[in-house]
């Protein structure tokens, strides 16, 4: 049997397949629970509930494909506001913290869609990983540990990780997390070891409020990052587009 008939039999996961059941595991055994939600949000759980208010220039952080049905009337905003396919996946921690007391630790891997041109690094669909931890004695010290740990799981090495202050108007205080680049691998903008991975902070009080959490008793960290560019690190892929191009020469060799 040729290589080629071979591999046709045997069938491959896809790499983002592979990366998702990678990270439930490393996540699974600090003890998260895999949680999900739509795809199809409406603009209360995308924005509203996440403390981004109507007029806020935070909403354009993240260019958002509408849905036609946006000219309804909004009685009650969770169920009828706006729909849009999400932006992102925070919105599934409102959703679980509405239906979950605390303490709780979760991760929601899952498919997101912004309305922008593509380039190596962009496409319009692609994948983040949401992860969410709310107890009485959860710090940023806990966050810095538990991203630490994934990332040097994730990378099979011990990986360095910095924090910057950012900005994201549903936690406070925000950060940018960078991690040192994997042996072996260089920038495209030379010899800066530092590559920003995602964004990260303390669970607004406002967003615990706005889901009946008690904000003096509970604290939580949460985090945002892209599984795709964490792809593109680890195996060294250099076109984001080259994951969704259905191409068996690159899904073959994982
Ligand atoms: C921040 C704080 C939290 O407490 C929780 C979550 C977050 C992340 C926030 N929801 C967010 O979406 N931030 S982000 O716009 O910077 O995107 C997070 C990651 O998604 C980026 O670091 C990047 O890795 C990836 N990403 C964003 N746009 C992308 C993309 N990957 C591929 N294509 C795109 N168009």
């Amino acid at each position: 049997m040729t290589k080629k008939e071979d591999n046709n039999q045997k069938g491959h996961y896809h790499p983002i397949t592979i990366a998702i059941r990678r990270i439930n595991e490393i996540f699974g055994d600090m003890g998260f629970d895999i949680a999900s939600g739509p795809e199809i949000e409406t603009e209360y759980y995308n924005f509203d509930a996440l403390n981004v208010p109507k007029d806020h220039p935070a909403r354009d952080m993240w260019d958002t494909f509408w849905l036609k049905d946006n000219q309804k009337e909004i009685r009650n905003p969770k169920s009828e506001a706006r729909r849009l396919l999400r932006t992102h996946t925070s919105p599934v921690q409102v959703r679980y913290m509405e239906e979950h007391k605390p303490p709780f630790a979760i991760i929601v891997p899952g498919k997101t869609f912004r309305y922008e041109a593509t380039d190596a690094t962009h496409e319009a669909q692609f994948h983040q990983l949401e992860g969410l931890m709310v107890g009485e004695n959860v710090s940023i010290a806990t966050m810095r540990g538990v991203l630490k740990k994934f990332l040097s799981e994730f990378f099979g090495e011990d990986m360095d990780i910095r924090m910057r202050p950012g900005y994201f108007p549903f936690v406070e205080p925000g950060v940018e997390v960078d991690m040192r680049r994997p042996e072996g691998q260089k920038g495209s903008s030379g010899d800066n070891p530092w590559i920003e991975v995602m964004g990260a902070g303390m669970v607004h009080p406002k967003v615990l409020e706005g889901v009946g959490i008690d904000s003096r008793v509970w604290q939580g960290f949460a985090f945002g990052v892209g599984i795709d560019r964490l792809i593109m690190l680890k195996t060294g892929i250099p076109d984001v587009r080259m994951l969704y191009s259905g191409d068996l020469r690159v899904i073959t060799q994982f």
